[in-house]
């Protein structure tokens, strides 16, 4: 089969993209640019989730119609994508005419078949998730179903009691073909561990699930009951096959040239939606199961999951901007593990970017181009005779390529790429064994020898991170003559021996070191102080506007790169565990705030500093001796407890 199609999940557009988006879209992206170069004609989708009542209540909150309100993001995400090299065909928007039209159509052939059917719902749903919790995760719930009820098991946030009539799709129906599909398919999910907990959870009893809402009113119309709208995730799990040509006249033929999915990638927080309901819906259409799901975990800040609704994501643009897209792509890609959860912090970035890319990728380009040149090389052609350390490297090339082709196939992209990353180790301890440096004058001809397999060597690695870093390894490549194009520098392009001529250009400084004043920079512009506004008399409700609370300091620690700011995270109650930053670094260690309650301003329109949000301000009374010192109420009282 030489077709490959991979997709994205569609994101929330209640905000901008942040970063946790962005890891998921950049996978995808590697994964479809790594088909290429094997040569497969390949099809990439992404796009955006614009119906439900997550989207309407948070449309109304901006004063906006809901479809409004979604149009206002579409630039956002295409224009992120577009910095980041994201090489999609096709942007989906459920809002599109044609996923419209072909969901209500879909509704219609199930209810043909018999396998959706009206009753009326009652228990508790999760409107971030835009789920409804089974019965085991509602146990406990409050006899008061006015009341917030049991926390989702997914964002653990409170939910909601509804009842209503809806149309029921027989989920239960395929409880046995979905098991009997897991156990023959036991690559279905990447990593495994994932596909486990999925096992267990069909295993212990699938219900009927909800199909429509009469409650909501943005969605997609039901067909023939317009009471109706279909539930949120039975109209966006659909976009992977609406998007190729499902159920639309004429598109037949390239619907069937791209469906099943080869792979789906999505973060663990939906992996059921993904492995339970949409193969069973995929099964009640008649229709083959995508050929594999890879589950990432979470981007982290501190304990915490980066998320909108935390209020704690990293802002792409502001990444785009101070370090490129290539080197922040590099990150995501080899530093995250798929596997598992993983902080994210600049500092570890900026390491990443001095070490693996400027100091041993860039620095070893530079210094055989430059040590070539200066020995009269501008053409490097192919030795007489290889040494026995350049074949060695030559097998050790192989042996890299052939191991992470092994890796991609199980789409274990980080152990992939850490085989390239000890390549360039590998080249950069012959480079320096050898010692060109010498031979230029001693020995002219292993001089020759040296720098054609040290440029060998720099065209596998170009063609081997062309897929993670498209930029910047064309511009490696054409230093050394190469105009890349997927059909010439294939993977085919780096099987069997070395015999390439090379004609080095001027080399282009492929990354900078970053260093740290540059981000210092940043800190100070974002603790410029506002303007004080002339002060004067204000009146009661002036003093209303700004809400004060008492919160206690669960953590702090300095930030590396200003001397004023602490990073602390606070427990403001029922307004959240908040990121605010404090510019005290030379009035407390940060050991010393941890555990006090203090008071904070909460309502303050967030601000980023060093591309995180500060979620609010704490208040400190200024010292004779010009130091400042916190305030804190006379006696314990509960977080998020109001000032008056
Ligand atoms: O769930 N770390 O949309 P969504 C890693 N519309 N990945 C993260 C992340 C983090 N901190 N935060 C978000 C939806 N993601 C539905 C999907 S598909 C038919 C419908 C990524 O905007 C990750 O891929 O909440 C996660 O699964 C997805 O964003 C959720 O995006």
């Amino acid at each position: 089969m030489n077709k490959f199609y991979v997709t994205t999940p569609i994101y929330y557009v209640t905000a901008k993209p942040h970063l946790g988006t962005l890891y998921t879209t950049v996978l995808a992206d590697v994964i479809n640019r790594w088909q290429q170069i094997q040569g497969k004609e390949t099809f990439f989708l992404t796009g955006t989730d614009e119906h439900g009542q997550k989207i309407a209540m948070a449309a109304d909150k901006a004063g906006k119609s809901p479809k409004e309100f979604t149009d206002s993001f579409i630039d956002a995400y295409k224009d992120t994508w577009k910095e980041f090299e994201i090489d999609y065909s096709h942007f989906i928007r459920t809002t599109d005419e044609y996923h419209v039209k072909a969901i209500q159509q879909w509704l219609q052939k199930l209810i043909d078949k018999g396998d959706i059917y009206k009753s009326s719902y009652n228990g508790w749903y999760c409107t971030p998730c835009e789920t409804f919790l089974s019965d085991k995760e509602t146990e406990g719930a409050p006899e008061d179903k006015s009341q917030d009820g049991p926390a989702c098991p997914s964002c653990s946030r409170g939910t909601q009691y509804i009842e209503e009539e809806c149309y029921f799709f027989k989920l239960s129906k395929y409880q046995d073909r979905l098991l009997d599909f897991y156990k023959s398919h036991p690559d279905f999910i990447f990593p495994q561990e994932r596909g486990n907990e999925v096992v267990s959870f069909v295993e212990s009893g699938l219900k009927d699930l909800c199909m429509s809402r009469t409650t909501v009113k943005w969605g997609i119309p039901f067909p023939g009951d317009e009471q109706h709208v279909a539930y949120v995730w039975a109209d966006a799990l659909n976009n992977y096959i609406t998007a190729i040509g499902y159920l639309q006249e004429g598109k037949q033929a390239e619907f069937e040239k791209w469906w099943p999915a080869n792979v789906q990638v999505m973060g663990k927080d939906i992996v059921r939606f993904h492995a339970v309901i949409w193969p069973a819906f995929l099964m009640a259409s008649d229709l083959p199961l995508p050929e594999h799901l890879l589950v990432h975990g979470w981007i982290k800040v501190g304990d915490q999951k980066m998320s909108k609704s935390l209020g704690n994501v990293m802002d792409p643009r502001f990444l785009y901007q101070e370090y490129g897209p290539d080197a922040v792509r590099y990150f995501l890609t080899t530093q995250m593990a798929i596997t598992q959860d993983s902080p994210f912090s600049l500092q570890d970035l900026e390491g990443r970017i001095n070490s693996d890319l400027a100091n041993e990728m860039g620095n070893l380009l530079n210094r055989m181009v430059t040590l070539a040149k200066r020995g009269g090389l501008d053409l490097v052609s192919v030795p007489a005779d290889w040494s026995e350390a350049s074949l060695k490297l030559q097998a050790d090339a192989q042996k890299m390529v052939k191991d992470v082709q092994d890796y991609l196939d199980t789409y274990s992209l980080h152990m992939a790429y850490a085989e390239v990353k000890r390549f360039v180790a590998a080249v950069n301890a012959y480079f320096h064994a050898q010692e060109p440096w010498k031979l230029v004058k001693s020995d002219p001809t292993k001089f020759a020898e040296v720098i054609s397999a040290t440029a060998h060597s720099l065209y596998v690695i170009g063609v081997m991170y062309w897929p993670v870093m498209p930029d910047k390894m064309q511009a490696l490549l054409s230093a050394i003559g190469v105009e890349f194009s997927i059909e010439k520098n294939s993977l085919a392009s780096l099987r069997g021996a070395w015999d390439k001529s090379f004609t080095l250009e001027q080399v282009p400084v492929l990354f900078k070191k970053i260093e740290r004043k540059k981000v210092s920079e940043e800190v100070k512009v974002v603790e410029k102080k506002e303007e004080v506004k002339e002060s004067g008399i204000i009146d009661i409700k002036d003093f209303m506007k700004v809400n004060l609370v008492v919160g206690t300091i669960e953590s702090a620690e300095a930030v590396e790169g200003s001397d004023k700011l602490l990073k602390l995270q606070v427990n403001c109650g029922d307004k959240g565990v908040r990121q605010i930053f404090a510019g005290v670094k030379k009035f407390y260690e940060p050991e010393a705030l941890v555990g006090k309650q203090a008071v904070f301003v909460v309502n303050l329109k967030p601000r980023k500093i060093m591309g995180m949000e500060s979620q609010g301000m704490m208040l400190f009374a200024e010292k004779e001796d010009g130091g400042l010192s916190f305030i804190s109420p006379g006696a314990q009282v509960p977080n998020g407890s109001a000032l008056r």
